[in-house]
């Protein structure tokens, strides 16, 4: 919905007086004072349920890594720019870098040998990988290996860079919550060490934070200080797909575990709380099984979903996209989402469609704004 305009007319709108001379100058006299009244403005303001301004939006991988390896010859990444970032930009948000009202997603970009400069920010991030490997995010100072399916959380006011070690360009997904905070108006942002050492540098294959958090109900009695929000700083591919697959087995094995026929989800916790992983970003994983669709589903608050693998039908209010590996879409607040899984010959196996999820519902849960509601399927 667009912004309404101020509506005198008594035909329109039946509680409205007629429009006189005397009322056509009260209504000058609110504008020269910066006063606007109620009653002109109510159906926008105060909608019977959201209206969003964000669109449902789809793009594809194939034209995000083809402008993003272009980036790489022509861009240089350094100190300034930061970060070789390129963000969706919601057709419904006036060309605004967000994705949502509230969440930023990236395509993020290094080549061979280069480092992008440590700095650190309040703004919470993730990193989330679809494919390639060879570039160690180093969050404090410890190398963590980014590989194929790994969710790398990244707790507000850590400080981060990320160096590629291999010999191939690697792109991956950023998540952050850089809408929201230019919203409120809470950001502060620090620059770092202009290089890094050489441990920082070296290339291990679990970071120290794996090794202290990594083991499943088992908190470190250690004397280090964990960093600031959530410790573990990787979760691996191999234990969200094992726990997927376990949910699907049982389902099948006739016992409850999916979340409804056909549909097993996970959700990325923070250890210390089993809360949402981060303050203001929620991090999900769906496995659809091959043939089954999901009842449409309506949440308060945004989501962006990274097709992870397989291929299927995806329907947001009233358009629908036929999507792949890759392919990134947004569902915007209280639009109804269903997805169904087709698979194609090029696809794996299982024939499964698996989807990564990011959304703001820490922030809408924390102030009582949260609400979802599931309908019959059609
Ligand atoms: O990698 O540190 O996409 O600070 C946006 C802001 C990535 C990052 C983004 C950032 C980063
Ligand atoms: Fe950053």
């Amino acid at each position: 919905m667009t912004d309404s305009p101020v509506r005198l007319t008594a035909e329109d709108r039946p509680d409205q007086p007629p429009v006189t001379p005397e009322l056509e100058d009260l209504y000058r006299g609110f504008e020269k004072a910066l006063l606007v009244p109620l009653w002109t403005r109510i159906g926008d303001l105060m909608p019977q349920h959201p209206r969003s301004k964000a669109q449902p939006h789809r793009w594809e991988w194939k034209a995000l890594l083809d402008v993003a390896s272009r980036s790489g010859d022509l861009v240089p990444v350094g100190r300034g720019g930061e970060r070789r970032a390129i963000a969706l930009a919601n057709p419904g948000l006036g060309g605004r870098p967000y994705a949502t009202a509230t969440l930023w997603a990236a395509i993020q970009y290094l080549m061979p040998g280069e480092d992008a400069p440590e700095h650190r920010h309040t703004q919470n991030a993730f990193r989330f990988v679809v494919e390639g490997q060879g570039v160690w995010t180093v969050v404090e100072r410890d190398p963590v290996p980014m590989r194929r399916g790994d969710f790398l959380p990244q707790a507000g006011m850590n400080w981060h860079a990320h160096h590629n070690a291999a010999d191939e360009p690697m792109a991956w997904i950023d998540g952050l919550d850089i809408p929201f905070q230019y919203d409120v108006e809470a950001q502060f942002f620090d620059f770092g060490r202009d290089g890094l050492s050489e441990h920082e540098h070296s290339t291990p294959d679990r970071s120290r934070a794996e090794r202290l958090w990594g083991h499943p109900g088992l908190a470190p009695v250690s004397q280090l200080r964990p960093i600031e929000g959530t410790p573990l700083l990787r979760y691996r591919w191999e234990d969200t797909d094992a726990a997927l697959t376990d949910q699907l087995d049982l389902e099948r094995e006739g016992h409850p575990g999916t979340v409804e026929p056909g549909h097993a989800l996970v959700r990325y916790t923070n250890p210390t709380t089993a809360a949402d992983v981060l303050p203001t970003i929620r991090a999900q994983f769906h496995r659809v099984r091959r043939g089954a669709e999901t009842a449409p589903r309506r949440e308060t608050g945004s989501s962006v979903y990274q097709v992870f693998d397989g291929s299927g039908r995806v329907r947001v209010g009233d358009v629908s996209w036929s999507v792949q590996r890759g392919d990134l879409f947004v569902v915007p607040s209280w639009m109804p989402l269903s997805v169904r899984s087709e698979a194609s010959a090029s696809d794996s196996d299982s024939g499964a469609l698996d989807l990564f999820q990011f959304s703001d519902a820490p922030i809408l849960a924390k102030l009582n704004l949260f609400r979802s509601h599931v309908e019959e399927p059609a």
